[in-house]
């Protein structure tokens, strides 16, 4: 038998100093699994509820009534299950917690649980967490989205777009695609030197300076891959996540560095010029949780060429996706563990989307922790992409380096030929 025996959570911290919650799941035989979660700081408001005290200390984020429920209330439940039978434990905790969002016992302290089972059930069998999750299929390796350029809300700069990411593409392998990429970061980090430009860095360990606008962040990375001695279009695209319902305000888009706010067509014209001119293969939330019909619409017109991929408007969520297929709202749905809370929703919404040609692009959070849950889902899913920041700190390279590990350990190397892209 392999069941619970002990469940153990405690707090401890993300990558922006915040409160987060750990926990740990002991078998029987004493092999334990851990998991961490991480937090986001541009949410979307169908996202699962992240549980916080709200009290005086931390700023009010301290996070102690999500692990008094995992280690009283869930503890009390699980029990005695068999790990392996992750969907049985999701349920329960899905049950147990009884409301639409997680609220009661908070998303936070439920995925914990979830992704520590997981982890625990692969360490019992002995085999690489992505072998557990993702069966007897053939893996391909995923390729890495870059966000070297940070803004939005993982930045104080005044660029409103929150992510501009690198992809590189025609390399045979991940170790093939990563170098190339730092190679671009660090010559980015001289051109900025070089102009007297700030190469602090946000978030996700991307630089963060002020700019004149949105488009001089293109022309920098544009440079620095020109000065790596790369092709812009051959050897790398770009993407963005736009992200754009932070800066949707009274149904038009307000940019920082635009004059007046756009209309929604105006916005979508603004987005097309900037793909057409840098090679944007990638646009991520390029219109608000609520401007549907804008989405509708441009995957009607671009999304044959473009991957638009939405993360706020269908926050991991099933019925949501499903929404989405539906009304073609776009090609691509972006996948994050804590929006939805449990292990088994998650991979119950990567099979959607990808059973309707949908992509899925796995990603990290803007505050994370040097948890690798994330690198392991990428491979055990086939997403084929994964987003988790850029060429610094190790809250982000830490994802990288896992996926290095998970390539050595695979018998195929040309693992990314088929991937999106190329
Ligand atoms: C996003 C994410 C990750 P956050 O919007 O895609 O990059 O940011 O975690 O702040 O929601
Ligand atoms: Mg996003």
């Amino acid at each position: 038998m392999n069941f619970i025996k002990n469940i153990i959570a405690r707090q401890i911290f993300d990558s922006r100093g915040n409160p987060t919650i750990e926990t740990d799941v002991y078998l029987n035989n004493g092999v334990f699994g851990r998991a961490s979660v991480p937090s986001g700081a541009s949410k979307g408001k169908n996202e699962a509820f992240e549980l916080r005290d709200n009290k005086k200390s931390y700023h009010g984020k301290s996070i102690l009534k999500a692990v008094e429920n995992v280690n009283t209330i869930i503890f009390d439940t699980i029990s005695g299950y068999d790990v392996f039978d992750q969907e049985t434990i999701d349920q329960t905790l899905i049950d147990l917690d009884g409301t639409a969002n997680k609220k009661k016992l908070g998303a936070n302290a439920i995925l914990s649980v979830s992704l520590a089972c997981a982890e625990a059930a692969s360490k019992y069998l002995n085999i690489p967490l992505y072998k557990y999750l993702g069966g007897t299929k053939s893996f391909r390796m995923p390729t890495p989205m870059l966000n070297i350029i940070n803004g939005g809300a993982h930045a104080n700069n005044n660029l409103s777009f929150q992510e501009f990411m690198i992809i590189p593409v025609n390399c045979s392998t991940f170790t093939d695609a990563i170098r190339k990429a730092s190679e671009v970061f660090h010559t980015l980090k001289k051109i900025l030197e070089k102009k007297d430009i700030s190469t602090a860095v946000g978030d996700e360990g991307g630089f963060a300076p002020n700019l004149n606008n949105e488009e001089q962040a293109c022309l920098l990375i544009r440079e620095a891959i020109i000065k790596s001695n790369y092709k812009l279009g051959k050897d790398f695209y770009l993407a963005l996540d736009v992200a754009s319902t932070e800066f949707y305000k009274d149904k038009k888009y307000n940019l920082v560095s635009e004059k007046k706010p756009l209309s929604s067509d105006e916005f979508s014209k603004y987005l097309i010029k900037l793909c057409n001119k840098y090679s944007i293969i990638s646009l991520e939330d390029p219109f608000s949780e609520d401007d549907w019909k804008a989405w509708e619409k441009f995957n009607l017109n671009f999304g044959d060429k473009i991957q638009i991929v939405g993360d706020d408007i269908f926050t991991t969520n099933i019925k949501l996706i499903s929404k989405g297929i539906k009304r073609k709202t776009a090609n691509s749905v972006l996948i994050k563990v804590n929006q939805i809370g449990t292990l088994t929703e998650t991979l119950n919404a990567i099979e959607l989307a990808q059973r309707n040609g949908l992509e899925t692009v796995i990603s990290h959070r803007s505050g994370e922790t040097e948890n690798t849950f994330i690198s392991d889902l990428a491979v055990a899913t086939n997403s084929g992409q994964i987003k988790t920041g850029s060429m610094s700190r190790s809250d982000r390279i830490s994802k990288y380096n896992q996926l290095l590990r998970i390539e050595e350990n695979l018998d195929t190397k040309k693992t990314l030929k088929n991937n999106k892209f190329y």
